[in-house]
């Protein structure tokens, strides 16, 4: 039996420029959440098998947050509507936008969360931060404070979510207004807060969009790898989706289930 998706017929087909067909690799190896040049193998054949289960109805939270001027919202507005510094939301109190990819071949959603200046008084509602999947933490390369007050915001980050479930970034912005020796200075620093922190770091500059599309892609990829291989290992033995294998031996299957991958 072969379904599809309600959704998919519903849904306008995911945008050209967000597809994401191959595994898009680190800014730094020294500060990457993993250094793999390619997806996970058991994900790449999940994919290729349509073997994602729920995957490919699941939309990623995803928060920014740093300081007040950092350049966070300039971030978002720079990926998702492809424009730099234009008023696009005058609303009060959080918001957020969606984005559609395919990676490798399968839908996948992020919800990119952003403030409206509530930073400014350090006053985030917790259902901001809440069941995020994705943290990114943005400071100003030109802006030491900025980073400084990093390890601030993961903690209240973290204080509203499963620190061993999150995925982090840290993200420098502004890089147009740093000169080199400017910038390798404030480099060798937040390199050095990414590896405490575990978080995966990138510079980018919403101005002129460099490593802006990368930095997303990124962001996406690890995501969605990571929801396939939860999904993968809750499935244990049993098949998701809709192909089933025929095993020779159905008790030796009923007997593995239970049993988490790694014992596998
Ligand atoms: N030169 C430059 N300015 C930026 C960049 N990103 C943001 N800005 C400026 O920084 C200021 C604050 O940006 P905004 O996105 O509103 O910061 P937020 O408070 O963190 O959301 C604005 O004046 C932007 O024009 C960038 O990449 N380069
Ligand atoms: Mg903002």
């Amino acid at each position: 039996m072969s379904m599809r998706s309600p959704t998919m017929s519903v849904l306008p087909p995911v945008r050209k420029d967000r597809i994401i067909p191959q595994f898009p690799h680190c800014f730094r190896e020294d500060a990457a959440l993993h250094i793999e040049r390619d997806f996970n193998p058991k994900v790449k054949a999940a994919c290729q098998e349509q073997r994602t289960g729920t995957v490919g109805f699941k939309i990623a939270k995803v928060i920014v947050v740093g300081d007040l001027a950092v350049g966070k919202t300039c971030l978002i507005n720079r990926f998702c509507k492809d424009a730099f510094d234009k008023n696009y939301k005058a609303t009060i109190g959080v918001d957020f936008e969606m984005e559609r990819f395919e990676v490798l071949g399968v839908p996948f959603s992020l919800q990119l969360w952003d403030t409206a200046g509530q930073e400014r008084f350090k006053c985030i509602a917790s259902t901001y931060y809440r069941a995020a999947q994705v943290v990114i933490i943005v400071f100003d390369v030109t802006d030491i404070a900025s980073l400084e007050h990093s390890r601030q915001w993961l903690e209240d980050a973290l204080r509203e979510n499963d620190p061993t479930a999150v995925q982090l970034f840290l993200v420098g912005t502004k890089k147009d207004l740093s000169s080199p020796a400017q910038y390798s200075q404030i480099e060798r620093d937040a390199l050095q807060v990414a590896q405490e922190m575990r978080a995966e770091y990138w510079t980018l500059s919403s101005l002129t969009g460099e490593n802006v599309k990368e930095f997303f892609f990124r962001v996406a990829s690890l995501a969605f790898e990571t929801n396939v291989l939860a999904e993968l290992e809750k499935s244990g033995s049993r098949q998701i989706g809709n192909i089933v294998r025929i095993q020779s031996n159905s008790s030796h299957l009923s007997k593995k289930r239970k049993q988490p991958a790694c014992c596998q």
